[in-house]
């Protein structure tokens, strides 16, 4: 099997700490790749150019880090690294700590947008509908008109979405203040997601959630010594 990564990517992170926490490091061929590159050898594979993906022995391609991580689970079942249809509190765990990695996700992405930043120069195609444009690359835009290129105008950041993510992320924090007596060290998914969103801190000095939740902070502190956490963890 193959698991297609990039070395910063949290979603891609806790798909390397479940290959790991299930000792599957001998079955499994790590590929890191680009993502948002139209040069990617990743899109020879998945047409979504998303990571983790995890292309199977039987020819099988895989994206979507629970389902990912579903199909290595199987490969260790002595390890229960997914929530049980019987373990509804694990479940809970697993759906908001994926919530909230989307969420933090969304807030870095935004940040990150720079203000004002013209986008990349857009191509403009002549011709008829459905054409696609040179090479593998997708379709970006049909003109009728032979304007031989396009700048699109600035790229702001959305006030809007980082207030909505900061307020989803902070309400987020609160539950687990609330019930980080509740989370133990065992390396379940849900853990792993939760720690996998936290390391995100690296990226994001406006999170500032230590102080306010010093109970969550010790769990993570602790959880993020696991080796499988150590040597994944991200550099930016
Ligand atoms: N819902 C997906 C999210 C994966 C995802 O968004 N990965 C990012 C890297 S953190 C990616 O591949 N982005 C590339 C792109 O958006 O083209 C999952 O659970 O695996």
């Amino acid at each position: 099997m193959k698991l297609f990564y990039t070395p910063n990517s949290p979603y891609a992170r806790i798909a390397r700490v479940a290959v790991l926490e299930l000792r599957l490091g001998d079955r499994i061929e790590m590929q890191k790749v680009t993502v948002r590159d139209p040069n990617s050898n990743l899109l020879n594979y998945n047409p979504t150019g998303k990571v983790p993906t995890l292309a199977t022995d039987d020819g099988f391609i895989l994206s979507e880090t629970r389902i990912i991580c579903v199909y290595l689970n199987h490969f260790n079942p002595k390890i229960k690294l997914i929530a049980d249809i019987s373990h509804a509190f694990l479940q809970q765990l697993e759906g908001i700590t994926g919530g909230f990695l989307d969420g933090i996700a969304v807030w870095v992405r935004e940040i990150r947008r720079s203000r004002n930043r013209p986008l990349a120069k857009v191509t403009f195609a002549r011709g008829g509908k459905g054409k696609r444009l040179k090479g593998k690359g997708f379709l970006l835009a049909l003109s009728p008109y032979p304007f031989p290129h396009f700048c699109k105008k600035s790229n702001e950041q959305s006030p809007g979405i980082i207030e909505l993510e900061q307020s989803r992320a902070l309400r987020v924090l609160d539950y687990f203040e609330k019930i980080s007596d509740k989370l133990d060290q065992t390396p379940k998914l849900a853990h792993i997601t939760l720690a996998s969103a936290l390391g995100l801190e690296i990226r994001l000095p406006e999170l500032q959630w230590r102080q306010n939740y010093p109970k969550l902070a010790c769990w993570y502190d602790e959880f993020s010594e696991r080796p499988s956490l150590q040597v994944t963890k991200p550099d930016s």
